[in-house]
């Protein structure tokens, strides 16, 4: 594992015929998308991942779930593509036989140009039955009590800082009611992979299959710490390819990583595709 300039890294790319991009949270950071582990500014930092991002979760309280992806939601809309969006579309151009696997729930990738990106986890803007995914879901015209369009969002049925209490009940005053799915009157809920869920095999097998014959993976940041995504870069080492990671910090991939780039995807990237 070596560290050089990303003019090294540029020659690896441009001699590679097959390329993977793998990005998580950290790629969007530059958007103003919150990530979900950095400190402090970080989406669970704030709020509590067992408590929002779990089917069990949203059994016990789809109002609070179902409102704070649409916050999410809402901040990804004002959000733009950064110049790392860019530069991954922008290989895609160079490099033909690119494909873009991403971790990430937001659109920045598709609205950078990137022509059909894995989405391992799912995505904020595919909502979906709870009965039956095959089922049509729309996202609801209803109002909610907490507008999604604002700043911060503030989980009103615990501490804002920590939603711990899971004892708390919801304020009735507060209650979102999640739509019905058009036909079977069950719930509508967010398109994500929550923990515990099985990941879209369609999805991963695409993406171990890109992983295993590429050239080159280029991992964008992520901490690489959730299953079975994280693997992805493990199998492409496996496989024979170089493996470069960009990320301001140290991750458990770094000894996975031909070359460590230490920095942003919006300050690397570009130099990278040029
Ligand atoms: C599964 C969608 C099995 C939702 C996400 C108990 C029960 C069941 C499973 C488990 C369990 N214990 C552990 C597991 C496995 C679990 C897991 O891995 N847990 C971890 C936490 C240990 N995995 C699962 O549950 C998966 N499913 O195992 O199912 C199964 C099998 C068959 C049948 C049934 C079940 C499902 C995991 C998917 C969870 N969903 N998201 C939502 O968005 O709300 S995960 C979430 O974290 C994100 O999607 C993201 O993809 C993922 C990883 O985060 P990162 O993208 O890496 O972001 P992070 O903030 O961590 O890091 C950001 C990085 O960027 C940092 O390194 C930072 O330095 C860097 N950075 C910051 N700024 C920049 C930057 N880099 C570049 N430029 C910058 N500007």
């Amino acid at each position: 594992m070596e560290s050089v300039l990303p003019a090294g890294a540029a020659e690896l790319l441009g001699q590679a015929r097959r390329i993977v991009v793998f990005t998580g949270a950290g790629m969007s950071a530059e958007s103003g998308v919150p990530t979900f582990r950095d400190d402090l500014t970080g989406l669970w930092a704030q709020f509590d991942a067992e408590r929002l991002a779990t089917p069990e979760a949203f059994a016990a309280d789809p109002d609070l779930v179902w409102g704070w992806y649409e916050w999410r939601r809402a901040r990804v809309r004002q959000a733009q593509p950064n110049p790392g969006h860019l530069a991954v579309a922008a290989i895609e151009e160079l490099v033909p036989e690119t494909v873009v696997v991403t971790q990430n729930v937001d659109d920045l990738h598709e609205r950078a140009g990137s022509r059909a990106p894995i989405h391992l986890h799912g995505s904020l803007f595919a909502p979906r039955c709870v009965g039956d995914a095959a089922h049509p879901a729309a996202f609801p015209d209803v109002a909610t009590s907490q507008s999604a369009e604002s700043g911060e969002w503030q989980d009103q049925s615990a501490e804002p800082e920590k939603a711990t209490d899971k004892s708390a009940e919801p304020d009735e005053g507060r209650r979102i009611a999640p739509p019905c799915c058009t036909r079977c009157g069950a719930l509508v809920r967010p398109g994500v992979v929550w923990f515990g869920e099985a990941l879209p095999e369609a999805a991963l097998a695409a993406a171990v299959e890109a992983a295993t014959a590429c050239d080159v993976l280029l991992t964008v940041g992520t901490s690489g710490v959730v299953y079975p995504a994280a693997e992805i870069p493990r199998v492409a080492a496996r496989a024979g390819a170089v493996v470069i990671q960009v990320n301001p910090e140290p991750t458990p991939l770094d000894g996975v990583c031909d070359v460590n780039l230490r920095g942003t995807a919006a300050g690397v990237l570009p130099a990278l595709a040029a």
